[in-house]
Formats: C-alpha cells, structure tokens, sequence
C-alpha cells in the first residue's frame, strides 16, 4: 500500500475532525523529527496510523486486546487508552507496517513507557501540540519542544496526569514510568 492509498483509508475510518488532528499530527512530527534527529518519513507513517482506531467500538477493542494478546492490564484502565496498542496491531497486519520502530510508536503513543525511543517521543509529543490542540498548558508545551524534546514531553504529562487526577481516574502505570523515566534523564 502505497501513501495516498494509505491515506485515504485511515481517512475513511474517522470523522473529518480527527483526520485534520491526523493531519496535525503528521506536519508536526515531520517538523520535530528533523529538529532532534529522527527520520521524518518514519515519524509520518507512525503519524498516519497512530488514531487509526480510535472510533472503533469499546467492545471491538476489548476482544482485540483479549483474542491478539495485547496487554489484558490495559482493560482495568481508561478506555481511552486501548486504542493505541490496538492501532499498531491494525497498522501491522491491516495496513502491512513491518518496522518494528513505527509500530512501537504507534503502540505508545499514549501511555508512553519507560525509555521510550526519539521517535516514539516525537510521535507521543505531536499529539500533543499539533496546531488543533487546545488545553490549558499547550503553549508551554510548544515553546519547551523548540529546544528540548523531553523537557516537552515532560510537561505533556504532567498535564495529562493533572488532568486525570482532577477527574478522579486511575494511572496507567506505562504513564507514571514514562515520566519518572524522563526526569531520571534530565537530572
Ligand atoms: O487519541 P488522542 O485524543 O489524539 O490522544 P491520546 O492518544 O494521547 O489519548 C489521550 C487520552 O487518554 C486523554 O484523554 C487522557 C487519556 N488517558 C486515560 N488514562 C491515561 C490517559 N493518557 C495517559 N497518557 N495515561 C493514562 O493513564
Ligand atoms: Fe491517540
Ligand atoms: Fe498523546
Ligand atoms: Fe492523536
């Protein structure tokens, strides 16, 4: 599968507002990319697929997770985190994605995790800031990614753990490690 074809099939899986999200995603990680030293066409493929199942129904991602193998401690968690695993397991046998580096993006995009490689960082970090994005804290994240990818991705989810813990939701545990694996780096 080519790009355009590629394209206009995650396209058809969402509403218009997530593909211009996509969209979003897809320029900025081009654009961190090649300011940290990433391959951008990687980063863009990863950002193609990254929410290519995020309107799928609640009970078609829990019987993904279950029938692949996927991580099962994910359903004690947030719905909103399933979709991110089951996006790399579609891009990987839906959408013939062989590189084990993009899907890893695509699988952490959400959650992060320990360690996480300068592309997942930069796939997980343009979600965030892409131009559509609106929350409370953005404009810090965009200005902390002109120099320093992590310090960027730090504030991401400071945020988004804020965000969580106002709402009285629990933590995915990948989260928690993602974050305290950045500030271990950043001493
Ligand atoms: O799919 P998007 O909306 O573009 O963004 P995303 O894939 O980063 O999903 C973010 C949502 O996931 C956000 O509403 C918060 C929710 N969420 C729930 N539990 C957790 C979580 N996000 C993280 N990082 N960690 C969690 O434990
Ligand atoms: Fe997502
Ligand atoms: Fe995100
Ligand atoms: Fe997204």
């Amino acid at each position: 599968m080519n790009r355009e074809q590629m394209i206009a099939k995650v396209k058809a899986e969402m509403p218009e507002r997530r593909w211009l999200h996509t969209e979003g995603v897809m320029e900025t990680a081009v654009v961190l990319a090649n300011r940290f030293g990433v391959d951008p066409a990687r980063a863009e493929l990863a950002a193609i697929l990254h929410d290519v199942a995020k309107y799928w129904p609640t009970d078609r991602m829990a019987d993904m997770i279950r029938d692949k193998g996927l991580p099962a401690e994910l359903l004690a968690y947030d719905k909103e985190l399933w979709h991110a695993p089951v996006g790399a397991w579609v891009a990987e046998h839906e959408y013939g994605v062989a590189d084990p580096e993009v899907l890893g993006a695509i699988r952490y995009h959400t959650s992060g995790r320990r360690g996480m490689t300068k592309l997942e960082k930069v796939v997980c970090l343009a979600d965030y800031m892409e131009p559509g994005r609106e929350f409370p804290g953005v404009d810090r994240i965009r200005e902390l990614s002109l120099r320093s990818l992590d310090e960027a991705l730090l504030a991401g989810f400071d945020s988004t753990m804020s965000f969580l813990i106002e709402k009285g939701k629990r933590i995915f545990p990948l989260t928690l490690e993602a974050r305290n694996s950045l500030l271990e780096n950043n001493r």
